[in-house]
């Protein structure tokens, strides 16, 4: 109360509201006005900016905070009363006729589409000192993840245009940061010239901390090195539906006629081989939201997508997370809990956390919710009473979790697609990776990346291109196929269509060999590869590629993952490359040309 004075009024209603809501103690170690007043006012920005980036204010915060704490302590389960079945969805086959024809119907609606990426993540798992979409997509042209998403999103926004016949939409893509990666990220895109992309198409949201809790009665905990700071930890990826909301920014673009809005994480090097179609369903079925997935491993670090039906027949597809999946299925007669089907995989299918919502609806959701999304709280107790917790904790929200608030009469649906087109995440550092159950995926820097070779393979396979088969081999400790290393940019094979018409199949390719295909306009015709070959041509000329190229290629050099002399990104990936000889082709003029050794 004697230190009321120094505070604006905005800031005298929050203490009140701290002091009505339990948080006396914060306030209880205040020395007499004329100490540490900076600090004081200092503790007030903080909470005034956690107050405001909270759909509800702090006050919200805490009343959702004593509920679930109350619930977790009751040890109540968020699934009571439920039931888990399989759900049924669309499963697309890579290549068939369906297939195709989403991708022509995704392309076409590419231009009325809005991307978002999450990326404030820090990549605990991973380990990694960087941002994770700093990374290397793959290490043969050594593109980061982030500049394949924009030259994706670019190929799409291309191909859409020209399709509709016009040229002047700018798909825009908002990116959520956090502390741990705004500035970073901002470096990344504004030291590569956003990497094509039109500076004023990208928008940066960046998501806040929440308040820690210290106890059941949610009081908040105060940061041990600074008694005028309350600790804060992350919310989860679930703020990015209300930083979409409060930023304006759906609002925009609904005025600006976008009708999509698809979501997608910062390290699945295959997503967007899956964009197209998935997008094609969303428009052909209506669906308000649709969650991309892919056939799931018992265990698999990543949700179970299910069907839920309520004592009281309420029912919604939903992804159940899979650290729930196991428990929900034992409490409702499962005693095998979380186990793979006879198909060799879990019955439900896995979330890749791609989502795609229709905007029209999503936007009207959002003026009722502000976009607070369903939150739970994992303590750490100290014992089975309950009453203590080990460290602080926090709420925190996904952004899977948005249907969860939708009317059954919500359009939800998701659509399967097989992994090795559509999932390839960099999640684990190597030594988990190699802990990882004989049969699941590593989810690791290696198997992302010789996957993204195997994709290639399998896709230029499909085409009718002879691409012989991988050889086994073990990095950091994980078994993997090595497949040749194929990569293209994104506007030569944006669908599958376009890489048919550019590859012909009397074309082949050796397991050493290495195909880098960066221009828009190479047709593979009749070419037969056997070493390492790079072409680089600009847009406006148009290359076939023909005959025999035979030379010493790269080698694959293994790399411990402990060797501190190597550079990081060959340690987590566990090899890297020595490019010993190869044939560089550069088209830079116009028109047509043949490159025939
Ligand atoms: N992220 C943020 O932007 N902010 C945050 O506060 C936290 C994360 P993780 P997770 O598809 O592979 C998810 O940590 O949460 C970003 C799904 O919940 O990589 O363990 C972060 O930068 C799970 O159902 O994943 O698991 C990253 O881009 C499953 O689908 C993204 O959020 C799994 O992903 C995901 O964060 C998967």
């Amino acid at each position: 109360r004697r230190n009321l004075h120094l505070l604006s009024h905005d800031q005298v209603e929050l203490a009140k509201m701290l002091l009505n809501e339990g948080q006396g103690h914060l306030f209880e170690h205040w020395p007499e006005p004329g100490v540490h007043d900076d600090k004081k006012k200092n503790f007030f920005d903080q909470v005034s900016r956690l107050n405001s980036s909270y759909p509800g204010g702090l006050a919200a915060y805490i009343q959702n905070a004593k509920k679930l704490l109350a619930d977790s302590k009751a040890g109540q389960n968020p699934y009571d009363g439920f039931t888990p079945s399989v759900p049924s969805g669309e499963a697309l086959t890579f290549g068939d006729e369906n297939f195709v024809s989403l991708e022509a119907a995704g392309v076409k609606e590419a231009r009325n589409a809005a991307f978002v990426l999450v990326a404030g993540g820090l990549g605990e798992r991973l380990g990694y000192k960087g941002i994770k979409v700093a990374l290397p997509r793959e290490t043969t042209t050594g593109k980061c993840f982030l500049q394949h998403y924009i030259e994706s999103i670019l190929a799409l926004q291309e191909a859409s245009c020209k399709m509709e016949g016009e040229c002047h939409t700018k798909i825009p893509f908002a990116i959520m940061t956090s502390d741990d990666t705004n500035a970073l990220t901002i470096k990344l895109l504004e030291s590569n010239s956003y990497f094509g992309m039109e500076p004023s198409q990208v928008k940066i949201l960046k998501q806040e901390k929440v308040a820690c809790l210290a106890d059941n009665d949610a009081r908040l905990a105060l940061d041990p090195n600074d008694k005028y700071k309350i600790q804060t930890k992350p919310h989860g990826h679930g703020d990015v539906h209300s930083l979409l909301y409060s930023s304006g920014l759906l609002e925009q673009w609904k005025n600006t006629g976008r009708r999509w809005v698809l979501f997608f994480q910062d390290t699945n090097g295959l997503l967007f081989n899956a964009i197209p179609s998935a997008l094609g369903v969303s428009a052909t079925k209506g669906y308000n939201v649709n969650s991309l997935a892919v056939p799931r491993k018992a265990k698999e670090a990543i949700g179970g997508i299910t069907k839920l039906t309520h004592a009281d027949g309420r029912t919604m597809v939903i992804n159940v997370e899979y650290n729930q999946l196991d428990p929900l299925l034992r409490a409702t007669g499962h005693p095998d809990g979380d186990a793979n089907c006879e198909t060799g995989y879990s019955p439900y299918p896995g979330n890749i956390n791609q989502l795609i919502l229709e905007l029209g609806p999503y936007s009207e959701e959002l003026k009722k919710t502000h976009g607070a999304i369903s939150e739970f709280v994992n303590p750490k107790y100290t014992d089975s009473t309950k009453t203590a917790f080990k460290s602080s904790t926090r709420l925190e929200c996904m952004m899977q979790d948005y249907p969860k608030t939708l009317p059954p009469t919500a359009k939800v649906g998701f659509t399967v697609m097989d992994a090795w087109l559509a999932y390839a995440p960099v999640k684990n550092n190597p030594e988990d990776a190699a802990k990882v159950p004989k049969g699941n995926p590593f989810h690791s820097a290696t198997s992302g990346e010789m996957a993204i070779y195997r994709a290639n393979s399998l896709i230029l396979r499909k085409a009718g291109a002879q691409i012989s088969d991988p050889v086994v081999s073990t990095f950091n400790g994980q078994e993997v196929e090595v497949w040749p290393r194929v990569t293209w940019s994104p506007r030569w094979g944006l669908t599958f269509k376009d890489v048919k018409r550019k590859v012909h199949g009397n074309s082949s390719v050796s397991q050493r060999s290495v195909l880098v295909i960066n221009g828009r306009n190479v047709v593979i015709d009749g070419l037969s590869l056997d070493g390492a070959l790079i072409v680089n041509s600009v847009d406006e000329a148009e290359v076939k590629v023909t005959g025999h190229v035979e030379n010493k290629g790269w080698t694959i050099q293994h790399v411990d993952h402990r060797d501190t002399s190597e550079m990081e990104e060959s340690r987590i990936r566990g090899f890297k490359f020595e490019k010993v000889e190869q044939l560089e082709v550069n088209y830079t003029e116009p028109g047509k040309h043949c490159l025939s050794p």
